[in-house]
């Protein structure tokens, strides 16, 4: 094995450097830690931006892989395979929907929904062509697509990318009185948000918003996306998030988590009258459906049942942010999130104090995550991780900032 800075210079050289990771190379994860090419475990509190809920390389999903890949891995949508009926009756009935139109990755999913939507727009609310809206949430965040950057407030992500999407247009998020006004216009087709804004640093809305979305957009015959692509998969102590309000979107988008951090699979689930808008040819993706990413995902789902994993991260994460919020550290600006998607802020002090220094200092101390902005770090881990887990990485956390205090 060779040193870090072999590999990280090897990704300087000969890769595109559309990141800046954290100087760490890890070669082995197995549940909630990874390790380093020198041997140093880690706690994940990342994973993967929620992509491996269920803990990595989780043995039952690893098993329905290999069975699988051995078997038949693609045959494209040109053909039938024995695997996607299965799955799809699988999870309509798990999320209660009445089909579902399988993608690969997240933004995939967002940018099949808004097909569906407007199609829908067009097709059965009857706005004429070309000139359904579409509203997104301020600071929200579902991919790197040209679609998906216009709606993008964040220069990084949209900066000498343009032109943009027409009729994608923002409200504040978090404010029912923004969307019922800009509901007011005839020509909106559907409104997509996530129910907790992940990307814009773990943003919970009040308690009521979810369900004042939804009865605006039943109000105004608007559809309403929810974005679970990050919140969904058990993350925040509920299957999908909008359970804790008990709401149900027109439009469900799953990412991530769907592929048990072994495979990108992600999906759209909707009713008949949204879902069949789509008629043969219209629509469809390489590798949506194919065979693997359906046992995969299958399996992903079942060991979220089988063990539990959603009560856990409700309960783990009500200890998680006990143990922030009882380390009265001056620098804690705030806790928040819900489950087991929580984020701290961090106040700004000492000489360029950012959460990127604080999360070197983790890090140091064998736990990894990341910042997002300047000052927000964001705590995702597996949502497997067991009480002394969760103790002992709040005293890893406690320590680092402890340190860097005194420095
Ligand atoms: C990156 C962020 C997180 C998502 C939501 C759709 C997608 C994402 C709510 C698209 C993807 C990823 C993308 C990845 C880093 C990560 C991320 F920092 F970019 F914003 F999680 F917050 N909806 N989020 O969070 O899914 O197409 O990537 O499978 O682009 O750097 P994807």
């Amino acid at each position: 094995m060779k040193n870090p800075q072999y590999y990280i210079d090897l990704e300087n050289q000969f890769g595109a450097h559309n990141y800046h990771p954290l100087p760490v190379v890890l070669n082995k994860g197995e549940g909630v830690f990874l390790w380093d090419v020198e041997g140093k475990r880690y706690f994940d509190f990342l994973s993967a931006y929620s992509a491996t809920n269920q803990g990595h390389c989780h043995p039952k999903i690893i098993n329905a892989l290999n069975v699988q890949a051995k078997q038949l891995t693609l045959t494209s949508r040109a053909f039938h395979n024995n695997l996607l009926g299965e799955y799809e009756k699988f999870i309509t009935e798990l999320f209660g929907y009445d089909k579902v139109l399988p993608m690969n990755t997240g933004v995939e999913g967002g940018e099949t929904a808004v097909k569906l939507a407007r199609k829908w727009g067009y097709e059965v609310k009857g706005i004429p062509n070309n000139r359904a809206i579409v509203l997104f949430a301020e600071g929200n965040f579902w991919g790197r697509t040209l679609a998906a950057i216009s709606t993008s407030d964040d220069n990084d992500s949209r900066d000498h990318f343009g032109p943009f999407m027409p009729n994608f247009n923002n409200i504040p998020y978090n404010d029912l009185n923004a969307l019922e006004s800009a509901l007011q216009n005839p020509d909106v087709c559907a409104f997509m948000v996530e129910p907790i804004q992940g990307e814009a640093g773990v943003v919970v809305p009040d308690d009521g918003y979810l369900k004042g979305v939804r009865d605006l957009c039943t109000k105004y015959n608007v559809l309403f996306i929810a974005d679970e692509v990050q919140t969904g998969i058990g993350r925040t102590g509920k299957l999908i998030c909008c359970e804790h309000e008990n709401v149900k979107p027109d439009i469900l988008v799953l990412g991530k988590a769907l592929g048990g951090g072994v495979f990108p699979v992600s999906c759209v689930l909707a009713n008949d009258e949204i879902m069949l808008t789509l008629k043969p040819g219209q629509h469809g993706s390489t590798f949506g459906g194919n065979p693997l990413a359906c046992a995969v995902a299958m399996e992903s789902l079942k060991v979220i049942f089988d063990e539990n994993m959603i009560e856990n991260a409700q309960s783990m994460g009500e200890l998680f942010r006990s143990n922030l919020s009882s380390m009265n550290l001056p620098v804690i600006e705030f806790v928040r999130g819900k489950g087991l998607l929580n984020a701290i802020k961090i106040k700004p002090f000492g000489e360029n104090f950012k959460a990127y220094d604080v999360c070197m200092q983790f890090k140091m101390n064998g736990l990894l995550a990341k910042q997002t902005h300047d000052h927000i770090i964001r705590f995702a881990p597996p949502l497997i991780i067991e009480k002394s887990q969760i103790n002992e990485a709040s005293e890893i956390i406690e320590k680092s900032i402890k340190q860097l205090m005194e420095l």
